[in-house]
């Protein structure tokens, strides 16, 4: 029995029944949710935790928001996937309020957030080919050391992860890739005229949170603008209001090229997931040449409406940015007690702490039941690294509360 997992009697049936039946692709934390509200989950005991990890920035707005629950069960009675060999009176509506929303001429409706790092990629070969006048087959996508797109063959293959690698060749060809927060290794990369795209996180999440030097977005965007490539962000867990801007990107004024999201566009309440280009990019791909059955469906887009309305109506991306402000300040103040944490880091309410040990070690996931059996639920990035992503809507007092339970948990730790 794993430390720190002796269960009740319904939390071990459930696990049993996914270790028996469900494929071991995930390793969670001993708990066994059943119910969710706001910034609170329950376990099947009934004891209640602190969401902070928002299912990885997915439920910004907080759990089952009633505004999103209400479009979803209303949709849900009504029409919900018509698949695009039709129109509906739905997507349309949702084409031309997303695309509003985040200012760009057109949205190319997906599920997830690899589908959507996918039609990104698709979109950006095409425009090499088509635009730029790349020769067939030849077109370069620059990527970062350390990212993290998705789980799909063609991500995996410029993945720099032993892990999200290993065994799966042979890999998708095509992809350069260069360190993070580099500006001269990217300037270098560029000069290669069969580069078409960047494809970056302005944030690198699973590596964990990675937050760039001041300008390096800026300067990219404009490195990419000069060699006639397109810059290409990836938003789907930094997007939505989670860094304390609507996009990443907007704290340096970067428009990107193409926009990637996902997750919290429906508020975690379905899959659903975008890319937003303007026509000289969207229009490259005509009938026949993409899709998906459930890309664009009444249900999704009625629900992604809904969730980003709860972002622009309840301020979340202001609250993010003075929330996080808050919660680092405290949090710098609790970790300078113990040598235990050697640094808090994130933009708006995207954080993470490092543990002041190797990442082999189990100190950070031991942290972790130490913090879910004072009821908060946080899970390690890589090793020694642990990310503290509350739902949006998290109020200074409970944002406090959290700071205490972390406090109280350090202090009670031993190694
Ligand atoms: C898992 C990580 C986070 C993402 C970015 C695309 C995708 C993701 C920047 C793909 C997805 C998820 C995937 C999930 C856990 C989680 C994750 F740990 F895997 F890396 F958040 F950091 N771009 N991230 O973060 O979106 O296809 O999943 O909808 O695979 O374990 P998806």
């Amino acid at each position: 029995m794993e430390k720190g997992a002796v269960m009740d009697s319904e939390s071990q049936r459930a696990i049993d029944l996914e270790e028996k039946y469900g494929a071991h692709n995930y390793h969670p934390l001993p708990v066994v949710l059943s119910r969710g509200e706001g910034v609170m989950v329950w376990d099947v005991t009934g004891k209640k935790y602190y969401d902070f990890l928002s299912a990885y920035s997915a439920v910004n707005q907080g759990h089952c928001h009633p505004a999103i629950i209400h479009a979803l069960k209303d949709q849900a009675e009504t029409l919900t996937l018509t698949s695009r060999a039709f129109h509906n009176d739905v997507l349309g509506k949702f084409e031309k309020y997303i695309t509003r929303y985040f200012g760009y001429d057109k949205v190319l409706p997906m599920n997830t957030g690899a589908e959507a790092v996918e039609t990104a990629i698709k979109l950006c070969r095409k425009w090499a080919y088509e635009k730029k006048g790349i020769q067939p087959d030849k077109a370069k996508i620059i990527v970062a050391e350390n990212n993290f797109h998705g789980r799909t063959t063609t991500i995996i293959s410029f993945s720099s992860d032993p892990d999200a690698r290993g065994n799966f060749g042979p890999f998708s060809p095509g992809f350069v890739r260069i360190p993070y927060d580099d500006t001269r290794a990217l300037k270098k990369a560029l000069k290669d005229k069969n580069v078409a795209g960047f494809l970056v996180e302005p944030i690198q999440g699973e590596a964990g949170v990675y937050v760039p030097s001041e300008g390096y977005l800026a300067e990219s965007a404009a490195l990419c603008r000069e060699a006639g490539v397109l810059f290409i962000a990836d938003e789907v867990q930094t997007g939505v209001a989670r860094t304390g801007k609507l996009l990443a990107c907007d704290h340096e004024n970067v428009r990107p090229d193409i926009v990637i999201l996902g997750k919290a566009i429906s508020g975690g309440v379905y899959p659903v997931s975008a890319v937003l280009a303007d026509d000289d990019v969207m229009l490259l791909i005509k009938p026949g040449q993409h899709g998906s059955t459930f890309g664009g469906n009444p249900l999704a887009a009625a629900v992604s409406m809904a969730a980003l309305e709860v972002v622009r109506i309840e301020k979340l991306a202001e609250r993010s940015q003075k929330l996080g402000e808050l919660f680092r300040q405290e949090l710098n103040k609790v970790i300078a007690k113990r040598n235990l944490i050697t640094e808090v880091r994130g933009k708006g309410l995207l954080n993470a702490i490092v543990i002041n040990d190797s990442p082999e070690s189990d100190t950070a996931w031991n942290l972790c039941l130490g913090l879910r059996d004072n009821g908060l639920l946080a899970k390690p990035t890589h090793g020694n690294i642990i990310r503290f992503a509350p739902p949006l809507i998290i109020t200074e007092d409970q944002l406090l509360d959290c700071i205490r339970i972390i406090d109280k948990t350090l202090m009670e730790f031993k190694k």
